[in-house]
């Protein structure tokens, strides 16, 4: 596709859509190496990596998918890998790399520069003065911090989360906010499934997937939306070849035709390997525009509706009797709805979605597997809705084989709102809180990470802590954020490496590091398990075994602990020392706060697989306002909620295969053929001709929001893409500037990253 090129970009070598091999296969160890490679990974790092996912053993930091009961002899994928030898990397940052570089000039490096310094060592305070992080000590840092808490008002400080800590850091975490005066707990989840947490609850009464591993086994149809597995969640194509290879019908929707989704082999597979002939994994691709989701469901399901008025026999009348509310009130919103219309916003043809439509009607068990695509829109609650809308006709929720199945990002972050990281008191047993540690927990919502920012661009929030995470270059408006962050008195960041939000110092500011999951944890000179949940709301325990990258670090369990003895008024209940010494007592808490899903939490947490939570919604019991499952008519057929033309295009932003939010491993996007440069926007040649530009050609892309507010990103190259026109594509974080803080799902709050009103400068 790459026509055009001057001299100067070809001689750079652009990058365009081009990778000839499948996902999997010998391109992801080649991966591996180079990511071993540039992660300075240390001796025995390779080794470690036979423990990921094991019983027994740790569990991967990277996405949140399921670990089996029966694992591979590798179980873990090139980016699960690339995750730890990330982590037990040899490169280390400490007191001399910060004595030799000020905060205001380190804040100008790119992300993957200060990553590559490698493990924070000490505990480092931020002195003004010099401009400069100053090695401290563990008891210093937590006395000032604790003092500093102290002084500001609890309702003005924010203590965020990002999705890996593990259940007994996370519940500490949540009790230390409440037990100091405040439910400002926003999670990553805010920014990512917490559409999910809301829009799913909205319809189906409950907050996460309704599916375990063994339906994947089970299903014969397999509708897959706006997630980018080959990268995400790689694990998940084991399945999912599996399933292809029994003639399941895998269907994709997606404006971006991701390789992940089209063909794979194993590497776990040496036959296949050597053979190189991988599995064709989607047998339909839905090139849906941007936001078309909605429109492309509903499609589908007005298929349905005329093969039942044609044929009978489609729907299951029984369970919708029994079991659904809603159902007249939206097919007739169905019927009204003009195909001319639905074809317009899906930008597919009334064809593509009758056939997968009659496919649907003809399978038994159907799965609906979703991600970002689906979840970072304005209308993003109702685009599940339709994905849901869509199962429901057939019954397809609360039975083996079936059934609705988000794909969450970090690796427990499904897990912290589980024990009680949440802004929301409703979700949490304020009562049993009260009873079993004589604190008052607030009984007023908090921010969320949308709100906090708000409240930060108003100069009311007054101190940050951060459990991990990146969070001032994660959110919406990157640039204002950045220009306000540093007001903040109090800045606090529990983390492993250094990054630009550490960068934005406050008044009193702090870098406290962290062990990874794989290093031994040794309180009392006893190694300690922490436990995690999956996607499929499965817990398990995970024991690391690695010497610590310093003997400087702890334990996040034991930092949480260290802050709240520090701040939290002495009380003979909360014994933050014990249980920092010892985590068996934190699971007898989580057990004792939530004993129907923790019950017998010690002996169960190490059966292989994990154990499982369980979920009303599989079994058919509906926790919604109706306490049946709740057919939606959506506020809008276009889950951006944009209108067309006028110059505007609707900006996805996306994960390259080379990094991990803001964790940016490398410059490679192996599976989209584009290499050595992140500064980049995907078109379709058609819009690239339509507007007289070439490939290769630098531009400025500039906010179209109509809020008022000045949004610009310069010197982004374009890179020729097969994408609907009108869409176009980029990367996250780069591109977050772009994004507007006001657009957002409108039930949860989740910024609209996938849509993303811009023009062309
Ligand atoms: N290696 C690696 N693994 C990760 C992460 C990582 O950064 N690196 N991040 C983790 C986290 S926190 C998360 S949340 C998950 C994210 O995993 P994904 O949900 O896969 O997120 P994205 O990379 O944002 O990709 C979204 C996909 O949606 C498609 N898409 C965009 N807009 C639309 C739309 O309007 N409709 C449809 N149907 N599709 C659309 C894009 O083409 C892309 O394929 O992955 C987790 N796993
Ligand atoms: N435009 C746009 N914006 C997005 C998205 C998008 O698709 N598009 N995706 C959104 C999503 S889905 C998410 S989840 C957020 C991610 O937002 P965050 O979760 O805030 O970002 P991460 O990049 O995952 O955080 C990385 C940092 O965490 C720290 N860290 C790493 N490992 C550990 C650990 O084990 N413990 C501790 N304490 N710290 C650790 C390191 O210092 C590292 O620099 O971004 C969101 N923002
Ligand atoms: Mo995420």
């Amino acid at each position: 596709m790459a026509k055009d090129l001057s001299e100067e970009d070809a001689a750079a070598d652009i990058p365009v859509a081009g990778y000839d091999g499948p996902v999997g296969g010998w391109g992801s160890a080649e991966g591996m190496a180079k990511v071993a490679k540039t992660a300075r990974s240390s001796p025995g790092a390779l080794q470690t990596l036979k423990r990921q996912n094991k019983p027994g053993g740790y569990m991967c930091c990277s996405c949140a998918w399921a670990k089996p009961p029966n694992p591979h002899v590798a179980e873990f994928c090139e980016n699960g890998a690339k995750a730890t030898l990330w982590d037990l990397t040899t490169a280390r940052c400490g007191p001399d790399f910060f004595r030799d570089h000020k905060v205001s000039d380190l804040v100008t490096w790119e992300e993957h520069d200060l990553e590559r310094q490698g493990r924070l060592t000490h505990p480092m305070r931020y002195d003004a003065a010099s401009d400069r992080y100053v090695e401290t000590s563990w008891d210093e840092a937590f006395a000032a911090i604790g003092a500093e808490l102290r002084r500001l008002d609890p309702k003005k400080v924010t203590f965020y989360v990002s999705g890996k800590a593990g259940l007994e850091a996370s519940y500490l975490y949540g009790l230390f906010a409440r037990a100091y005066g405040h439910t400002n707990l926003p999670d990553s989840s805010n920014m990512c499934h917490e559409t999910t947490s809301v829009g799913l609850k909205k319809v189906i009464g409950s907050p996460v997937g309704t599916c375990v591993l063994d339906d994947l086994e089970h299903c014969d149809m397999i509708i897959h939306v706006g997630q980018n597995p080959g990268t995400n969640s790689p694990r998940i194509l084991h399945p999912f070849q599996k399933a292809a290879e029994r003639g399941c019908h895998i269907v994709a929707i997606n404006p971006l035709r991701e390789k992940g989704l089209l063909e794979f082999a194993n590497p776990q597979n040496p036959w296949q390997m050597s053979l190189g002939a991988p599995t064709e994994i989607s047998d339909r691709y839905l090139q849906v525009r941007t936001g078309g989701d909605i429109a492309a469901l509903t499609g589908i399901a007005k298929h349905v509706l005329a093969l039942e008025d044609t044929d009978g026999g489609v729907l299951d009348h029984a369970f919708l009797a029994e079991h659904c509310a809603g159902l007249d009130e939206w097919m007739d919103w169905v019927r009204a709805t003009p195909w001319g219309r639905l074809e317009a916003v899906s930008g597919l043809s009334r064809a593509e979605m009758e056939g997968v439509g009659t496919l649907y009607a003809r399978s038994k068990a159907v799965i609906g597997i979703y991600g970002m695509g689906v979840t970072q829109h304005v209308h993003g609650s109702d685009a599940i809705g339709a994905l849901v809308n869509l199962l429901l006709l057939r019954g397809n929720i609360g039975r083996k084989g079936a059934g609705c199945s988000p794909v969450r990002g970090h690796s427990n972050v499904q897990g912290q709102r589980t024990v009680g990281i949440t802004e929301k008191p409703k979700l949490v047993p304020n009562d049993k809180l009260r009873e079993m540690f004589g604190i008052e927990p607030p009984e007023e919502p908090g921010w969320n990470t949308v709100e906090f920012v708000e409240a930060l661009l108003a100069g009311q929030a007054q101190g940050y802590v951060g459990l991990g995470g990146n969070l001032a270059r994660a959110v919406p408006d990157q640039d204002r954020v950045t220009e306000v962050w540093g007001r903040m008195p109090l800045t606090v960041h529990i983390a492993t490496r250094l990054n630009r939000t550490h960068l934005m110092p406050g008044r009193s500011a702090w870098l406290l590091p962290c062990l990874v999951r794989s290093e031994e944890d040794l309180q009392n000179g006893t190694s300690q398990q922490i436990t995690m949940e999956d996607s499929f709301s499965h817990i398990y325990g995970s024991i690391g075994k690695r010497e610590p990258a310093s003997p400087h670090l702890k334990s996040e369990v034991a930092i949480v602990a260290g802050l709240a003895a520090a701040t939290v008024q002495a009380n003979p209940r909360l014994a933050w020392d014990d249980w920092s010494g010892d985590y068996v007592q934190v699971r007898s808490l989580i057990e004792a706060t939530y004993p129907d899903e923790f019950h017998d939490f010690e002996a169960r947490m190490n059966q292989p697989g994990g154990f499982y939570r369980g979920n009303p919604a599989r079994e058919r019991v509906w926790k919604t306002e109706t306490g049946k499952a709740q057919f939606t008519v959506p506020a809008d057929l276009d889950a951006t909620g944009l209108a067309d033309g006028d110059g505007v295009y609707r900006l996805m932003t996306l994960r390259s295969n080379d990094q991990f939010n803001t964790t940016i491993y490398g410059m490679s996007d192996r599976l989209r053929g584009i290499e050595g440069d992140r500064m980049l926007v995907m078109m379709s040649p058609d819009d690239i001709e339509a507007e007289g530009l070439r490939p290769g050609q630098r531009i400025a892309l500039t906010g179209a929001a109509d809020d008022g507010v000045p949004r610009r990103v310069d010197g982004l190259r374009i890179v020729a893409y097969d994408l609907p026109r009108g869409c176009i594509a980029g990367y996250f974080p780069e591109l977050n500037p772009l994004s507007p803080l006001s657009r957002h799902d409108l039930l949860s709050k989740t910024p609209a990253s996938k849509g993303i009103p811009v023009r062309l400068a």
